[in-house]
This record gives C-alpha cells, structure tokens and sequence, in this order.
C-alpha cells in the first residue's frame, strides 16, 4: 500500500536534486573535478579537463577561483606531489605574458617573488608563434624540462589546468 504521505516529500526531493545539480552544472564543474583542500593555506585545488589557457581560466572564475598563482616553492612542491602523474604533459598555470611580452604576471592578480622557470625558458617559443602562458611541467613534457619546473606555452594547444579557490580567512 502507498503511503500518500511520502508522495510530497517525493516532489520536493525531485526538485530539490534537480536544483542542485542544475547549480552544480553551472557553476562549472564535471562530474570528475574535484576539489582538493592545500592543508597548508587552505586554498581548494582542481585539475581540469584539456583545455585553452583562456577557456580554462573562464572555467576558474566560474568556480569562484583563478588559475593557480605559485606563491612559492612549498606550494610548487604540493602541486608536483597532487596533480603530476607519470604521464603529465604540461598543466596551465595563471602566469601569462598576454598583456606585455616578457612581463610575466599571474591572473589572479596577485604578486609574487617567486618563480621557477625551467633552464631556457620562457622562451616565447617562435616556432610555436610565441608562447606567452604559463605552464607547470610534468613527467612526460615533450620538451623533458625537468618535472616541477616553468615553462612558457603557445595558445593553440590544450592541456589540462590548475585552479586555484582562496578562501575568505574565517575567524
Ligand atoms: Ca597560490
Ligand atoms: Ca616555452
């Protein structure tokens, strides 16, 4: 026997799940992007699919974050030990020269000291047609810049990406 009871609460599940993974698909995210919390700043971390430096920067406003900014070499040394995998190739990275060429800046704004340009870059590659972003290099980088370091990349390819959400410091 139905319990006519349930059947109200069934209507709001419906639409309470479909309310949410509607807020869920617009705020940008796959099913298979997750958010990894640095426990030593407490910022959130995802990697994306590939994707443009540009679409892939479009995607971390939409989460509420940037491309990740390196602030310095333990934070370098987390993202190495989180996102590289054997088969990494390069990860985009908020450092970009778009505006000026050779003034390397980080989109979110935010300035740092610290960089870790691999040996010959950047390079603004003139047989790619100059490279003015960023990008961490991986285990299997075509170009076998040591893993962890800098380099710079062309526009034109698509790579997977690291965002970065910083949170509200709460009291
Ligand atoms: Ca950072
Ligand atoms: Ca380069």
């Amino acid at each position: 026997m139905i319990n006519k009871n349930h059947f109200p609460q069934k209507i709001l599940l419906g639409f309470l799940t479909t309310f949410l993974s509607l807020s869920y698909k617009n705020s940008g995210f796959c099913e298979d992007m997750i958010k990894i919390t640095n426990r030593k700043n407490q910022h959130q971390y995802v990697l994306t699919p590939e994707m443009s430096w540009q679409d892939a920067q479009n995607l971390a406003k939409k989460m509420g974050g940037n491309l990740v900014t390196i602030n310095d070499e333990k934070e370098n040394q987390w993202l190495v030990d989180t996102f590289v995998k054997s088969d990494t190739n390069f990860l985009w990275i908020g450092l970009n020269d778009q505006e000026n060429e050779g003034e390397f800046i980080w989109v979110s704004g935010e300035k740092s000291d610290y960089y870790n340009w691999a040996k010959d870059e950047p390079n603004d590659n003139p047989k790619q047609g100059g490279e003015d972003y960023g990008v961490l290099n991986g285990f299997a980088n075509p170009f076998n810049r040591p893993v962890g370091t800098w380099s710079d990349a062309p526009i034109h390819v698509k790579l997977k990406a690291i965002v970065e959400i910083t949170l509200p410091i709460l009291p």
